[in-house]
């Protein structure tokens, strides 16, 4: 089943310039950019993105760090993409995620943990509607043409 979630490069990610190899990821295991862009979070957005934890101890520290530097917004499109993704990036905890997975093989910190992708079928909707108000893009690649299109 065709699915796209929300993907964020964190601000680390963005400061440790490992943007393009984290989109190559992704791309590399043939899922579809259909949204992209690079932007300074408002305090607003990233207190909404990550509502459900505002009553955690760490929601005050991560709003801060979401907000401290440039950060990369991608609508992944493809087969299963929402659990393909969450595979891709491995545990919450670095130190916990397993080697192959973006963060088991980048990252070390639970508060830099370098990515986020939703987590479900009702957050990805809520979570791209948030992050793209203004929409995603629906095009077909030659690769799509050959290689994903259904039944060949
Ligand atoms: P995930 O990002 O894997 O969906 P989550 O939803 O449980 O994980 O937490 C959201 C983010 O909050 C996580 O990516 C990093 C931060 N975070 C979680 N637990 C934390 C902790 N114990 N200390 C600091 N930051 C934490
Ligand atoms: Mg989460």
């Amino acid at each position: 089943m065709t699915e796209r979630s929300l993907v964020l490069i964190k601000p680390d990610g963005v400061q440790r310039l490992l943007v393009g190899r984290v989109i190559s990821r992704f791309e590399e295991r043939g899922l579809k950019l259909v949204g992209l862009k690079l932007l300074q979070v408002s305090r607003e957005l990233a207190e909404r993105h990550y509502a459900v934890h505002a009553d955690k101890p760490f929601f005050p520290g991560l709003v801060a760090f979401m907000t401290s530097s440039p950060l990369v917004a991608m609508a992944i499109e493809g087969p299963n993409a929402i659990g393909v993704v969450r595979t891709m990036v491995g545990a919450t905890r670095p130190w916990e995620a397993a080697p192959g997975t973006i963060r088991g093989d980048l990252a070390l910190e639970v508060a830099q943990n370098l990515i986020h992708a939703s987590d479900g079928a009702e957050t990805a909707e809520a979570e791209l509607a948030l992050w793209f108000p203004e929409g995603t893009l629906a095009y077909t690649r030659e690769i799509d043409r050959w290689a994903l299109a259904p039944g060949g």
